[in-house]
């Protein structure tokens, strides 16, 4: 059983799909983390972009760099949580990142949504990656008054804090819902 499946078992909603979108720019560990929430048997689908993922119970939208952003926003209404990823060794486009961030709260179908946002400071182990209060300050996390938010160092590759992030979610959502 994936990490998917037990969210979706945790929120009793082995009917209804859970919509949650996995943002970030590109090569910051969407696909990687997404495979690992994936139950084992279901065969990963390269990102082109953009793609969707059906899961039995649930189905991740997962979208990659800033040119399909107008495919992005098409899910806007109908997700019931972010994720957003972020490179933590990538200084460089941190900025970039802070940009499509603030993009996608300010949005008219995502700023009047409470949903819970997490955030996975991914790239842990590299050696100059910048620590999750120090990508919480770069990105200024502590100004989202209106969403309940929380950020993971996680390390998409080995599978750690990807739990510790998913645990926080199956939390807010039973506040959400
Ligand atoms: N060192 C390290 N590398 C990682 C980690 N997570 C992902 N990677 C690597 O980073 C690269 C990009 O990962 P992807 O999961 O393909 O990133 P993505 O966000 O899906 O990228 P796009 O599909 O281009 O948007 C791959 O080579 C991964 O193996 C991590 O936690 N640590
Ligand atoms: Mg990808």
């Amino acid at each position: 059983m994936g990490l998917l499946d037990k969210l979706s078992g945790w929120l009793g909603l082995k009917k209804k799909e859970v919509n949650v979108l996995c943002l970030g720019l590109d090569n910051s560990g969407k696909t990687t983390i997404i495979n690992q929430l994936k139950p084992a048997n279901v065969s990963s689908i390269p990102t082109i972009g953009f793609n969707i993922e059906k899961f039995k119970t649930s189905s991740i939208r997962h979208v990659g760099p800033r040119k399909y952003r107008n495919l992005w926003e098409h899910y806007y209404k109908d997700s019931h949580a972010i994720i957003f990823v972020i490179d933590s060794g990538d200084k460089l486009r941190m900025v970039v990142a802070k940009e499509e961030l603030d993009t996608l709260l300010n949005h008219e179908d995502m700023r009047d949504k409470k949903i819970p946002v997490l955030f996975f400071a991914n790239k842990m182990d590299l050696q100059d990656a910048m620590s999750s209060n120090k990508v919480t300050q770069m990105l200024c996390l502590e100004s989202i008054k209106d969403k309940p938010w929380h950020i993971c160092a996680s390390n998409a590759i080995r599978g750690e804090g990807l739990q510790e992030g998913l645990d926080w979610l199956q939390g807010k959502f039973k506040v959400c819902q």
